[in-house]
C-alpha cells in the first residue's frame, strides 16, 4: 500500500480561505477564458486541504494555461514548453514531502510533452497533473492541437485538420495512470472535488479539464450541452470500463473515471534524506562510456 505524503494531509486546525492562496499577480487571460474556472477550483481545493504554501509547488510549461503558477501564492516553477512533468517528477524524488501540482495545456502536454505523459503515468510519482484542454494552441494565436477534432480549420490547417485527435483520458489510462478524471471549468464544484481527490490520491493523478478558449475556439456552449455525469452504477476500480467511458461519442462524461492504489515512484526510489557522502556518486567514466560502445 502506498504511503501518503505528510504534506497531503489536511490540517483541520488551520482554517484557510481560497484568497489566502491567491498571489498579487492578476491573471492575464482573456475575459471569459475557461482557465479562470480551473484557477478558482484550484484555489478552493488548496484551501479545503489547508495545504502549507511553503510545501506546495505548482509547475508548468509554456502556454496561456501555463501562466497559472504566477497567480497562486505557493512555490511555482515555469519550465520549458512540454517539460513540466519530468521537472515535477525530479522535484518529488528530491523532496517527497512536497505537494506537487502540474498544470498546462493540451499542446504543452500532448504535443511536445506527450512522451513525458507516458512515463509519468507508468512510473506513478505522487503528483497531480491538471491539463486545461481547449483543443487549440491559445498562446500562439490559434493553431491546431493534438486534441483538435478532425476537419478543424485554423491558420495551421486552413483546409481542415486531417489528423485523428488523441483521447487524453484513454491515453493516460492505457499508460497506467492510477487516478484519471475529467472535469469542466464550467462546473467548479465538481472540478474542485476532483482536484482535492487527485491531490489526496497517493500516485499520479491525471485530470483532463475541459477549459474553453473563448478567443480562438469557443466551445463553452457545446461543452455545457455535451457534459454528462458517469452512470450511477459506474465502478471507478475497473480500468476497461474507464476506457469504454473515455471513448464514448454520445456525451462527454465528467467525473472520476479510475482510481487504484499501487506503489509510487518515490516509494521504491532511493531517497537521499542524508547529506551526500563524499565519493558516493563517483562514476568510473571510462567504463561508463565503454558500456555505450
Ligand atoms: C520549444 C518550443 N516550441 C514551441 C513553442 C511555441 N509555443 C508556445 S505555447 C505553445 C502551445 C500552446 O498551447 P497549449 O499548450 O495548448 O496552451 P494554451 O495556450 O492553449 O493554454 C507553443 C507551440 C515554444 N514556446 N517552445
Ligand atoms: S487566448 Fe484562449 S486560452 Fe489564451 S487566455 Fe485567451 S481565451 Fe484563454
Amino acid at each position: 500500500m502506498a504511503e501518503k505524503s505528510v504534506s497531503h494531509r489536511a490540517t483541520p486546525l488551520v482554517k484557510r480561505r481560497p484568497r489566502d492562496y491567491k498571489s498579487r499577480v492578476k491573471p492575464t487571460w482573456c475575459p471569459g477564458c475557461g482557465d479562470f474556472g480551473l484557477l478558482a477550483s484550484l484555489l478552493q481545493a488548496l484551501a479545503q486541504l489547508a495545504l502549507d504554501p511553503a510545501q506546495t509547488v505548482v509547475v508548468s510549461g509554456i502556454g496561456c494555461s501555463s501562466r497559472l503558477p504566477f497567480f497562486v501564492r505557493t512555490y511555482g516553477f515555469q519550465t520549458a514548453h512540454g517539460r513540466a512533468l519530468p521537472l515535477a517528477t525530479g522535484l518529488k524524488i528530491a523532496n517527497p514531502d512536497l505537494t506537487i501540482i502540474v498544470v498546462g495545456g493540451d499542446g504543452d502536454g500532448f504535443s511536445i510533452g506527450g512522451g513525458h505523459l507516458v512515463h509519468a503515468a507508468r512510473r506513478n510519482p505522487d503528483i497531480t497533473y491538471l491539463v486545461m484542454d481547449n483543443e487549440i494552441y491559445g498562446l500562439t494565436k490559434g493553431q491546431t492541437s493534438p486534441t483538435s477534432p478532425l476537419g478543424f480549420k485554423t491558420r495551421s490547417t486552413p483546409y481542415g485538420s486531417a489528423d485523428m485527435p488523441v483521447n487524453p483520458l484513454a491515453w493516460a489510462l492505457s499508460c497506467g495512470a492510477s487516478y484519471a478524471a475529467r472535469g469542466f471549468s464550467g462546473q467548479p464544484k465538481q472540478l474542485t472535488d476532483l482536484i482535492v481527490e487527485g491531490i489526496q490520491h497517493p500516485g499520479f493523478a491525471f485530470v483532463q479539464v475541459m477549459s474553453p478558449c473563448v478567443t480562438f475556439n469557443n466551445t463553452l456552449t457545446q461543452w455545457r450541452a455535451a457534459t454528462a455525469p458517469l452512470p450511477d452504477d459506474y465502478d471507478p476500480g475497473d480500468r476497461m470500463a474507464a476506457l469504454a467511458q473515455a471513448f464514448r461519442g454520445d456525451v462527454l462524461p465528467v467525473g472520476l473515471f479510475y482510481r487504484e492504489i499501487r506503489p509510487t515512484l518515490e516509494s521504491h526510489t532511493r531517497v537521499t534524506n542524508h547529506p551526500l557522502k563524499p565519493g558516493a556518486y563517483d562514476v568510473d567514466l571510462p567504463a561508463l562510456l565503454a558500456s555505450y560502445r
